[in-house]
């Protein structure tokens, strides 16, 4: 006996998730001091934290007004150190060639990419508000022929298959799956190109996400992986890891700054400090080849 396949009523297919619209309702509303004023300071606007030794002499200074603006530079620089160790990854670019930045927020990285190396560069992110303000940017710099910002989900870009040379999550991974996440890196860059990520993970060796890790995560509904994750991900999906460096304890000093910026605390500062010290909670940055 033959059957005909049944007709169903087609039923519109979202393109995003539920949990991705809570996410993007997140960043559109999103409008902290600690993000604003320090992009501010020069137009680099990050949506990442800092590293290396910070001056803590900016908390002596005796005029309210001058240590609340000693402070918030302070705490720029070290964000914006961030953004050049991971810039400093991505391996020979010259300016045709084209990078990917995958959840770029207000766009600072990309900027910070194009500045460098001259590239082209695109962004997604899945906040049209900062992926707007990010165009505008690019505008005002006179990039915006160079460096584009979408509203796009990082799992499925729409982008060309191996048209870029290197691509980058800065702390955005923790918003999805790892296995979707570095099948589209692995689609998007040509044989060769470098994968760069600088995120937050749990140790496995601490065992599953502690306390304070899970306060990380209700803070920004994300959902932290642990690192074993990483290189199992990776390794199914043609990034082969050629840097490894555990950066945690050049992450501290930019949270032991900002838990006393009062003008710019989001009241998340203590968590990370803790769980950084208590080892349940490592700053890691990975470097992989497309193979
Ligand atoms: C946001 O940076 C970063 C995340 C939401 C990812 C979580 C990161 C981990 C390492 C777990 P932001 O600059 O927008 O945050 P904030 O407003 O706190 O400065
Ligand atoms: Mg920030």
């Amino acid at each position: 006996m033959t059957t005909s396949p049944m007709r169903t009523a087609s039923a519109p297919i979202p393109n995003q998730s539920t949990y991705q619209t809570r996410v993007a309702d997140y960043w559109n509303a999103e409008e902290n001091p600690v993000n604003l004023e320090l992009g501010k300071i020069d137009d680099l606007y990050h949506h990442h934290y800092g590293v290396g030794d910070a001056d803590r002499s900016v908390l002596d200074e005796p005029d309210a007004i001058k240590r609340q603006d000693r402070i918030t530079r302070e705490l720029h620089r070290l964000e914006h150190a961030q953004a050049e160790l991971l810039a400093s990854h991505l391996g020979e670019l010259s300016p045709t060639d084209r990078v990917f930045d995958a959840g770029c927020g207000r766009g600072g990285g990309s900027v910070v990419a194009n500045l460098r190396y001259g590239c082209q560069a695109d962004g997604v992110t899945l906040s049209t508000k900062q992926a707007d303000f990010a165009n505008q940017q690019a505008r005002k710099r006179g990039i915006d022929d160079k460096v584009r910002y979408y509203e796009r989900n990082m799992l499925d870009t729409g982008f060309a298959s191996g048209a870029y040379a290197a691509s980058w999550n800065n702390e955005s991974t923790m918003y999805v799956e790892l296995e979707l996440l570095f099948a589209e890196h692995a689609r998007l860059l040509r044989r060769g190109g470098r994968y760069v990520v600088i995120t937050g993970c749990y140790n496995d060796t601490y065992g599953q996400a502690s306390r304070e890790v899970s306060l990380i995560n209700a803070h920004y509904i994300c959902d932290i992986h642990p690192r074993s994750a990483y290189f199992r991900a990776m390794a199914r999906n043609r990034l082969v890891p050629v840097h490894v460096e555990d950066l945690t304890a050049t992450a501290l000093p930019y949270w032991e700054l900002r838990r006393e910026a009062d003008h710019l605390v989001t009241g998340i500062e203590d968590s990370f400090v803790n769980a950084y010290r208590n080892g349940s909670f490592q700053y890691l940055l990975i470097a992989a080849d497309r193979v």
